[in-house]
């Protein structure tokens, strides 16, 4: 297909719009480690949590990895380590699948490869990845938003053919700002109303502002929904899989216990990102990966704990 062919035009008129994705949702014929209920759940729902996919004892590892990066990160002044609006709080930091060690290797675990490729219907690589901390009481929130509308107008993906993992290193509670979730936003596509400012990365990354849906449009996704909003509760180790078109956000943590979770974004090798339909300049490698794209081999599920013994 043309690659230049803008299926979901955004940010292109003062009003918004809703319509009709064009893309399956799951793109291959089901071979994988997802049964048919899964499967359905995700269709449906447009995410699926997987329960303590990893185990305590790696969830120890990854605790440890988290703390080190943190502290690694904290005095860091490079655009790819973002502070919370007004402090000095660590709000991301990105690109953490190049780190050459842990994180890197977790993002190749055939324990969510295997699943993204399921899903995806095809080899994959990472666009995007990232470690969200929001700390007890400084954790700001993360306003609604579909990641693919960003990663279409800012990024150029052409197709609804990615998907977002993400991976629960401390325990998400009601009341320490989890990821909410509206069920079955994924089938439709808010345009969104306004222009792209430039290098508008630089400050959306502290809050977004272009390419967030209006109210109307929120509440009749809600409504579409039955009323309902979900929340990606559950302990460490827990892995939420969402699908790229799916409308979600967060609120702030004022409760004293940190919400931090990693999130590798699987795109298919068959959607590589191209040339963003804003017309504007691509956005940096450590947001949108054009030169690190190889599809991954996936390794063995036993070797983050196997790595470090
Ligand atoms: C994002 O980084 O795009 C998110 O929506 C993350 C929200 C969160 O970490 O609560």
């Amino acid at each position: 297909m043309d690659m230049n062919i803008d299926l979901y035009p955004s940010r292109v008129s003062s009003a918004a719009s809703i319509k009709e994705r064009k893309d399956p949702i799951i793109h291959s014929n089901g071979e994988g480690p997802l049964n048919q209920l899964e499967l359905q759940s995700y269709e449906e729902n447009g995410y699926l949590m997987k329960e303590k996919l990893f185990t305590d004892e790696e969830v120890k590892l990854m605790t440890e990895e988290l703390e080190k990066t943190m502290k690694d990160n904290q005095s860091k002044d490079t655009a790819d380590v973002i502070k919370e609006p007004g402090s000095n709080e660590i709000r991301s930091v990105f690109e953490i699948h190049k780190d050459s060690g842990f994180f890197e290797m977790l993002a190749k675990n055939e324990r969510i490869v295997k699943i993204a490729e399921q899903l995806l219907g095809s080899q994959v690589y990472i666009n995007q990845s990232r470690i969200n901390f929001k700390p007890g009481f400084k954790g700001k929130e993360f306003y609604w938003h579909s990641d693919f509308e960003t990663w279409h107008v800012e990024d150029g993906m052409q197709h609804m053919r990615a998907v977002s993992c993400s991976i629960i290193l401390t325990d998400n509670y009601e009341f320490n700002g989890p990821l909410m979730l509206i069920p079955g936003s994924h089938k439709w596509y808010v345009s969104c109303a306004g222009a792209t400012p430039d290098d508008n990365f630089k400050s959306s990354l502290q809050k977004q502002e272009a390419g967030t849906p209006d109210n109307e449009s929120l509440s009749w996704l809600t409504e579409k929904a039955g009323g309902r909003i979900d929340r990606a509760t559950g302990p460490a180790g827990s892995v939420l899989f969402f699908e790229s078109n799916t409308m979600h956000g967060s609120n702030g943590n004022l409760s004293p216990y940190p919400r931090s979770n990693v999130f590798f974004v699987f795109n298919s090798i068959k959607n590589k990102i191209g040339k963003p339909y804003s017309g504007q300049k691509p956005r940096p490698e450590f947001l949108a990966n054009r030169d690190n794209n190889k599809a991954i081999e996936a390794v063995p599920s036993n070797s983050l704990v196997g790595k470090q013994e």
